[in-house]
């Protein structure tokens, strides 16, 4: 294992020659990624130059050149990934982080993939969206036989178009994904293209989600919907870095879905359009401008857009629940109920019962409650003006002025110019107008009576 600045002094140094040099002397170094936090961009020490990308929470994984192709390495085993600071989680992945690296290529690149499994059981991986040879496909018992335990196999094509891609293996796939096994590719366009235009930053992450019972570390694999934890780069919010750019850049962000749902993302404060999807570049005609880009699942979006306008913007998962982080399921909705008395009797029935909501749910961003081990509070993230009551898919994208070029660090909070922000009013309170109360009609019934609904069931909030 390798830090990704020490590769560069070993790449094209034969490698590992301790076991079997002849076999292995072949294999590029193994380089891998000790934590969660968002790596600079990589700029290509080798091949066609490029704007490198910056993932969300991740980093760009380096490769090697060998007789004009561009070799990588690698390797699927179990991790731990940080999912936000006070919890971490075991799962699956490739080279020390889930979701693995970010493949970046060009246009035209030959590219040559070993894939060395460490998982306890065998594995595969689909290059998502790319045109290659049937046979480097990567559908396990389809395409070729599966990799099994301890294997090492080799994947080689040319990346024959400029785009946003994917890869995930596609063996005992609800396992696998579930457990977080997946990783971006951008391939660059090998010139100026008409349909794709440079940008000053481009971002890019995948959309996932977990079942991790809190106070556990290892994803329930046969979940379909009760998913609790909904994830960027397997990261929850406020473990989610900022997207820092600099007031007038253009900015594009590249987004893949691999969750079982779709996802409405929302950007607050800019308008953007889609300049790409899972099939290429979209023609210049079908884009219009929007707020809210619905990314269905297996799908991938790039979003564009001119920052021009200064600012600490939301930009989050329009789904409501997928703003939160992980909470039971059998939680009822309780406002407007009195609970005096009520904490008491129910949690001798349900010993795990919490009261929460006389008011709505805000509470819950404040309240010090207790909480298992390694698991997130449901609604939290310290704001400049108190808590943000977020979870799960929501970040802020940071717009500065006096942001670098190149400088991907983050700001802090936004300073807003005096006379900026909405502020309270000093005035009394006015009676609504109300409608005269009409008779009951016959039979009709009288005041509304509110009942407790008793905690069980799902609350219907798939
Ligand atoms: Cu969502």
């Amino acid at each position: 294992m390798t830090s990704r600045r020490d590769f560069f002094k070993l790449a094209g140094v034969a490698a590992a020659t301790s076991v079997s040099p002849v076999a292995m002397a072949r294999l590029p170094e193994v380089v891998s990624m000790d934590n969660a936090a968002t790596q600079p961009p990589l700029a290509p020490p080798s091949g066609r130059p490029y704007n490198p990308v910056v993932t969300l929470n991740g980093w760009t994984l380096p490769w090697r050149m060998k007789d004009g192709v561009k070799e990588f390495h690698l390797v699927a085993e179990p991790v731990v990934r940080e999912i936000a600071p006070g919890m971490k989680a075991h799962l699956w992945g490739y080279n020390g982080q889930s979701p693995g690296p970010t493949i970046e290529v060009v246009e035209g690149d030959r590219v040559r993939i070993y894939v060395t499994n460490r998982l306890p059981e065998h594995t595969s991986i689909h290059w998502h969206g790319q045109r290659l040879p049937n046979g480097m496909d990567g559908v396990g018992g389809l395409n070729q036989p599966q990799i099994p335990a301890g294997k090492t196999f080799v994947y080689e094509f040319v990346a024959r178009r400029p785009g946003t891609f994917m890869y995930h293996p596609h063996a005992d796939e609800m396992t696998q994904m579930a457990m977080g096994m997946m990783g971006f590719w951008v391939t660059h366009p090998k010139g100026r293209h008409p349909l794709i235009d440079p940008v000053d930053r481009d971002f890019c992450f995948l959309l996932n989600a977990y079942d991790i019972e809190p106070g556990s570390y290892t994803p329930r694999v046969n979940t379909m919907l009760d998913f609790n934890l909904w994830t960027w780069n397997s990261r929850a919010f406020p473990g989610i870095d900022s997207l820092n750019v600099r007031l007038n850049d253009r900015v594009r962000i590249r987004i893949g879905n691999l969750t079982m749902t779709n996802h409405p993302i929302h950007l607050h404060g800019v308008e953007f359009e889609v300049t790409g999807t899972d099939g290429g570049p979209t023609p210049r005609g079908s884009r219009w401008m929007e707020v809210t880009s619905d990314i269905a699942v297996g799908q991938m979006r790039q979003i564009e857009f001119l920052a021009d306008e200064e600012g600490d913007w939301a930009f989050h998962c329009h789904k409501s629940h997928h703003v939160m982080n992980a909470m039971g399921h059998d939680v009822p909705t309780m406002i407007g109920v009195d609970h005096t008395g009520l904490a008491g009797k129910i949690t001798k029935l349900i010993p795990d019962y919490m009261v929460m909501g006389e008011r709505g749910m805000a509470d819950m961003a404040e309240m010090e409650m207790p909480l298992p081990d390694n698991t997130l509070p449901m609604m939290t993230g310290q704001g400049p003006f108190g808590p943000l009551e977020m979870g799960g898919m929501f970040t802020v994208m940071k717009v500065r002025r006096n942001q670098k070029r190149g400088d991907y660090s983050d700001p802090g909070w936004y300073k807003h110019p005096p006379g900026t922000v909405a502020y309270e009013v000093a005035a009394a309170p006015t009676e609504p107008v109300r409608a005269p109360k009409a008779a009951s009609p016959q039979g009709a019934p009288g005041d509304v009576e509110v009942k407790v609904r008793k905690p069980g069931g799902h609350g219907g909030h798939h």
